[in-house]
């Protein structure tokens, strides 16, 4: 029975029981799971909160080497964590390994970053005196986030959050908790001291009085959610009763503009991966393919053809995608049932599911997995539900454009704004997408999906409230800027009034 972890020790189960299932075969139970209480999340903060105090005294340097550490143990442990991935959340092995390596390459950058954590050194207006600034830990941290990438995402926040110094309590979304599980072992393992993490399984409900409760009491100091942007903005809106900007990554309708000059080929081959793979449950999950009406057709039945040739099924082996993670919740099947029909229609929507995407056997059996087929629906545009809101789930919306400016104002139209690409020959094109489109992330002749774990990541509009994660950026999220100002002229010398004239 899996149970959270308060101030180091395993709390004992209490009366909520949970079973996480397998996707694949959802009667196979994967983990039981006590669920925590509102009082428990308090609980983990206040432990959090009294660790922190020894916590940040540890020179970053040192705190850099427990996440070498951890980076060492997520190595050697690679496969074991990966085929957790697989069995819990239904991820097809190759990418849960992908996955795993995303959090020792975020290990691999933060540990250097212990070593630099800069401040600097700024001049006065004044002589003899010297101006600093210095990054200090901003405390305990929160962070909530969802199963499709039930390990990769929550060490983006909690190796630079434990870099820089706070301490964190995570929960976890409680149907990836083996794998929260797993990587929490490795984290405690790392060498860090009991309290500076703790993981806490509880439902949403619970989540939020336990938040609302903490966040009252002064004893959370940042909130980072990755999760739907109903949540998100729920989240939001707590914390800014308390005047806490938390970091938000939310969802998105990721738009794939392809021109007329663009490698057709090489753009199907993003399309497929960016908008089925994970089964179309990433944040980063390709929306909408917006393509020049001269070369639509053919895109569409290159589209048509790959779907047709892809393989969908047990995760374990060499498929495209599995089972959707889990019936409810935001990662579900459910929810892509609600979108498409048993018959076939698409809700809200006008457009057509194209030839080759509905395949018999794949639209409502859970016993026999959360399978779900590829579809295609060609013709989207602003008016359908299907063009304006994520789906989470493998559907890709294919919409005809005439000239550039239109295509950017499709890609803009839903109002996210996390990741765009463009397959194009002519750079002009690059630029002019570049500049215009709403997003956080661009991709040139590359899938909307793939971040790498040293550039900044992040959205706009309903992506997120435009916070940064990865690389150097994040540290913005988990320190908070001090200035020094040190006179030793011996004088008062003030600020705007006693400047030397030159
Ligand atoms: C998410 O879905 O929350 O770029 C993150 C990508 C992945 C991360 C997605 N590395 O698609």
């Amino acid at each position: 029975m899996l149970s959270s972890v308060i101030g180091g020790a395993r709390v004992p189960a209490g009366p909520r029981p949970y079973r996480s299932t397998d996707p694949s075969r959802t009667s196979e139970v994967v983990a039981e799971v006590s669920l925590a209480e509102a009082d428990d999340l308090v609980r983990a903060c206040e432990a959090a909160r009294a660790a922190q105090d020894a916590w940040r005294d540890v020179p970053p340097p040192v705190r850099g080497q427990a996440v070498a550490a951890l980076g060492r143990l997520v190595e050697a442990n690679k496969e074991a964590l990966a085929s957790v991935v697989t069995r819990e959340v239904g991820k097809p092995y190759a990418e849960a390994l992908g996955e795993v390596q995303e959090i020792a390459d975020t290990c691999a950058f933060f540990l250097g970053e212990g070593r630099r954590l800069y401040g600097q050194t700024v001049p006065s207006e004044m002589p003899d005196k010297q101006l600093f600034t210095f990054r200090d830990p901003v405390g305990v941290v929160a962070v909530i986030t969802a199963g499709n990438f039930p390990v990769a995402v929550p060490s983006w926040y909690i190796v630079p959050a434990l870099l820089c110094g706070n301490a964190v309590v995570w929960k976890p979304a409680e149907y990836a908790a083996a794998c929260a599980d797993a990587f929490y072992e490795l984290c405690a393992h790392a060498g860090l001291p009991g309290g500076v993490l703790n993981i806490v399984y509880a439902d949403g409900p619970e989540t939020f009085r336990g938040l609302e409760q903490a966040l009252g009491r002064g004893l959370v100091d940042k909130v980072g959610f990755t999760g739907s942007t109903e949540v998100g903005s729920r989240i939001g809106e707590l914390c800014g009763r308390h005047l806490q900007s938390p970091c938000l990554e939310l969802g998105g309708k990721n738009p794939m503009v392809v021109t007329e000059d663009a490698d057709l080929p090489l753009a199907v081959e993003g399309a497929l991966f960016s908008g089925f793979g994970t089964a179309g449950q990433r944040c980063t999950s390709l929306g909408t393919a917006i393509v020049h009406e001269s070369v639509h057709g053919e895109f569409v039945r290159l589209l048509d053809e790959a779907v047709g040739a892809a393989v969908v099924g047990d995760p374990s082996g060499h498929v495209l995608y599995g089972p959707m993670i889990d019936e409810r919740f935001a990662d579900g099947f459910e929810k892509v049932l609600g979108w498409i029909g048993p018959h076939h229609s698409v809700h809200g929507s006008t457009g057509r599911i194209t030839a080759a995407a509905p395949r018999a056997g794949f639209t409502g059996d859970a016993g026999a997995g959360l399978y779900y087929h590829p579809v295609v629906v060609d013709g989207v545009g602003p008016a359908d539900e299907l063009f304006m809101n994520e789906t989470f789930g493998p559907i890709i919306g294919v919409a005809p454009y005439r000239t550039l400016d239109e295509a950017i104002e499709l890609a803009n139209a839903p109002g996210y704004g996390l990741s765009a690409s463009i397959y194009t020959t002519d750079p002009a094109k690059v630029f002019a997408f570049r500049r215009r489109i709403s997003a956080g992330m661009v991709s040139v002749n590359n899938s909307t999906s793939g971040a790498e774990a040293h550039l900044p990541f992040g959205g706009n509009g309903r992506s997120g409230n435009g916070s940064r994660q990865s690389g150097m950026w994040v540290l913005d999220q988990f320190t908070r800027w001090q200035s020094m100002n040190w006179d030793y002229s011996g004088r008062l010398q003030k600020a705007q009034m006693d400047v030397l004239e030159i």
